[in-house]
Formats: structure tokens, C-alpha cells, sequence
């Protein structure tokens, strides 16, 4: 009961959920006859089969999303953890492997094998292609530039610090631009950039990346930066 959404397996099968019946249903394309069912507990939602809605599906699994999860999880605020499951549908039964909570009811889901995209992901920005007027490779390169009011400072963030970290003669009326480089070539190693007083973003650098934030002192006194993803910087 309920029919919601219909996913296909590559094998001549579709699975629908069910939100009424709380279960998904996987019926023969052709005969249109159901050939098996099973309960997924709670109002089940979206459904997702990895490549289910594409012309050649990864069909072994599939995930099941569910809505009004009410008695399930702890109830830790006025909207509460929902809960999805993990099925084999590798068989003529389907069956199930895990069932684990998410966050809200997850409208629409993709999956594909990690091998497609393992190779192909990018670990880190290359610091040699970096292109930014602003780039500053190494340490050596850093430098504070004024012009009138405008103050542009090249700086370095590297674990677990910055460079230049110190900089003095910055007035009111000045707008200063940061432009900060992440000069770390390893995967994973993120830093960020905030100041006291600043009304905009923080910045959060990916490794071999440059990135600029505008900040605009409200009067005379001393103001502290620091790293945001927390390096210690
Ligand atoms: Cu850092």
C-alpha cells in the first residue's frame, strides 16, 4: 500500500517502496507480478538501489529511507533521528543486513562503487598550478603591501602556524585583505583562517590552496588570528 518510488536492479526486477505498508516490494518487469516483500518497519520514504535509476544498476543492495521513526532512537530533540536499512538483493529473497539511523528523511540518495571514483579523486591542489594573484608558495614569499587605505597581506598557514603572524601598523579606515595560502602538499591537512572582530566567513583552505578574506578593523587595539580547523595555529 502507498507505492512512493521504484528503483530497478539490471536483472528484469523493480523494487517500490511502500509508505503505507512500511515495506518494499520487488515485483518482475514484464508479468508485472510480485515476486517478493519485506518490512522495513517504518514509513519508508525514498528507496536507492547504487545506479537504480541509470541504464546499467550496481544491483546487489539496496538502502531503504524511512520517515516517522518515532520509538527507535533516543529522543534527542523536537525532530528526531530517523532510521534507514541496508538490504542484500544479490538473491531471489531479499534480505536484511543492517539497520542504522540517519538525519531527517534523506529525499533522493546515489551510490556507485568506490573502484569507479577511487583513483580519480583529487588529494591535493598542486601548489606549482596554483594560479591565484595572490599565491604565496613558501614562507620567503610572504609580505604585507599597502596601498592608501588598502593593505594586502600574502601569508602562509603550514602546522602549526602562519606566517607573517605578527603584523603591525594597521589603522582605522584600513580594509585588509588576507590572502592566505595552504602550502601543505598531503592529503587531509586543511587549515583555516579567522580574525576577532571579522563579520564575514572564516576561510577554510584545502592543502596547495589560496584564499582571500576582507576584514575591516572597528577601532585601535590588538586582534588575534587563528586557525579554525585548529592546528594550533
Ligand atoms: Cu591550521
Amino acid at each position: 500500500l502507498g507505492p512512493l518510488h521504484t528503483e530497478f536492479d539490471g536483472k528484469g526486477y523493480a523494487y517500490t517502496s511502500m509508505f503505507i505498508s512500511s515495506e518494499v516490494v520487488k515485483w518482475k518487469l514484464g508479468t508485472w507480478e510480485v515476486v517478493d516483500r519485506i518490512p522495513t518497519y517504518y514509513s519508508i520514504g525514498h528507496l536507492m538501489i547504487p545506479g537504480g535509476d541509470s541504464k546499467e544498476p550496481f544491483g546487489k543492495y539496496l538502502v531503504a529511507m524511512n520517515k516517522i521513526t518515532k520509538d527507535r532512537y533516543l529522543p534527542t530533540g523536537a525532530e528526531l533521528t530517523q532510521s534507514a536499512q541496508l538490504f542484500d538483493i544479490s538473491g531471489d529473497k531479499m534480505k536484511l543486513l543492517l539497520d542504522f539511523p540517519t538525519i531527517g528523511e534523506p529525499h533522493y540518495a546515489q551510490a556507485l562503487p568506490a573502484s569507479l571514483i577511487k583513483d580519480k579523486q583529487v588529494k591535493f591542489f598542486s601548489l606549482a598550478e596554483n594560479t591565484h594573484p595572490y599565491v604565496t608558495r613558501a614562507e620567503t614569499e610572504t609580505g604585507i603591501k599597502r596601498t592608501g587605505k588598502r593593505v594586502d597581506v600574502k601569508m602562509i598557514a603550514i602546522r602549526s602556524h602562519f606566517a607573517p603572524d605578527n603584523i603591525q601598523g594597521v589603522e582605522e579606515g584600513d580594509t585588509v585583505y588576507f590572502h592566505v595560502t595552504n602550502i601543505e602538499q598531503d592529503w587531509d591537512i586543511l587549515h583555516g583562517f579567522a580574525t576577532l572582530g571579522g563579520e564575514n566567513a572564516e576561510l577554510i583552505m584545502q592543502p596547495g590552496e589560496t584564499r582571500t578574506i576582507k576584514w575591516v578593523p572597528k577601532k585601535s587595539q590588538i586582534y588575534p588570528f587563528y586557525c579554525t580547523d585548529f592546528c594550533s595555529a
